[in-house]
């Protein structure tokens, strides 16, 4: 399978995040990406692809362009103001504050575009997720060329991220700009799975009132979970899109076995639907030694996942999401993408 590494992965690269009232290093660090190149390596994969730049036009085809414009810009402003650690946002305009997408205050501005406190703006962090974003959609690009599946190798992730908001670590939603782009460039229907622990919010909510996308997110239920505000099954989309949208939020301690039954027990819907692709967020915390998730799988399950997704016989684009145990990272993804080539 073709693998599309994200050159600048390493750009992003902040210093904490505030965990259970505790300050503690970022868990969705470059780290992440160096095991799972060193795993890949031993695995015998040594050959990575370049990403393409297609430029800003994907990107805004699904995100809003002063958020985009505050993403690209934001760092320099912030250090011209003579900053020097990263931009972390205390104060929130949701909860009825008057939202200013302008204001002359940075920390306000950030607390206008941001969901979550988990997510600094570093100096790397638009080189990151700009790259982030033109790596998935140079995996799409081998797809339509032909190839049956294709990974982005990259962070930082993208499903939380909506159209003018980031949090959860995400900035530019990959996997959306990806599922846009198979749509703007001929495919009538796109079916994005999410398999990440946690719930694609971000995702969930750009295609919410539209039926071209069906978005389908198992995780953790959002009662005991982050993104906690969505995820929950009765969010089955709005207008068009009612019907487009599956969640399917399972309880703490759930083992890959009716995770996989789960799956199975929708994948009528999905083979009904008729996706002329299908594109995966593959976040791999669903590990057990995950230290922020809490389900259960072993790291033989996801060659067994990787079979499962290969049965719904589409051209597969594979965007890497989350996943903490920096250890067996890659013995994880390297078995998902196995388990897909096993089964053709
Ligand atoms: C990103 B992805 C606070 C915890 C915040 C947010 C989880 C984001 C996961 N320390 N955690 O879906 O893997
Ligand atoms: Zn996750």
């Amino acid at each position: 399978m073709r693998v599309i590494l994200n050159t600048n992965y390493a750009s992003h690269n902040g210093a904490g995040e505030v965990h259970h009232g505790e300050l503690v290093p970022c868990f969705e660090n470059p780290t992440r990406i160096d095991s799972i190149l060193q795993t890949f390596k031993a695995y015998g994969v040594t050959e990575y692809q370049t990403p393409e730049d297609f430029g800003l036009e994907p990107i805004l085809a699904v995100h809003d362009s002063d958020y985009v414009d505050f993403l690209q810009h934001i760092w320099q402003e912030w250090q011209a103001a003579g900053n020097t650690v990263d931009l972390i946002p205390y104060i929130w305009s949701a909860s009825g504050l008057p939202a200013n997408h302008n204001h002359p205050s940075l920390n306000a501005r950030a607390g206008t575009y941001a969901f979550s406190s988990d997510s600094p703006i570093t100096a790397g962090t638009w080189e990151s997720t700009y790259w982030a974003a033109q790596s998935a959609l140079t995996a799409l690009q081998q797809v339509n060329q032909g190839q049956r599946a294709a990974f982005s190798l990259s962070r930082p992730p993208g499903h939380h991220a909506h159209a003018g908001l980031y949090g959860g670590y995400c900035y530019l939603n990959s996997t959306a700009i990806a599922a846009q782009a198979a749509l703007t460039q001929g495919a009538s229907k796109v079916c994005v799975l999410d398999v990440d622990y946690h719930h694609g919010n971000g995702t969930q909510d750009i295609f919410y009132p539209r039926s071209d996308v069906l978005t389908v997110s198992l995780h953790g239920h959002p009662d005991t979970n982050f993104p906690y505000f969505l995820g929950y099954d009765t969010e089955i989309g709005t207008g068009d899109g009612e019907g487009y949208n599956i969640n399917i939020p399972l309880p703490d301690g759930t083992a890959f076995s009716t995770w996989s039954k789960q799956l199975h027990d929708i994948s009528d819907r999905i083979h009904a639907f008729g996706a002329d692709v299908l594109i995966v967020a593959l976040g791999v915390d669903t590990f057990e030694g995950d230290p922020i998730s809490k389900f259960t799988f072993t790291t033989a399950d996801y060659l067994t996942m990787g079979q499962q997704i290969a049965a719904f016989n589409l051209p597969t684009v594979f965007i890497m999401e989350g996943g903490y145990d920096v250890g067996p990272i890659g013995e994880n993804v390297y078995n998902v993408l196995a388990g897909f080539e096993l089964a053709k």
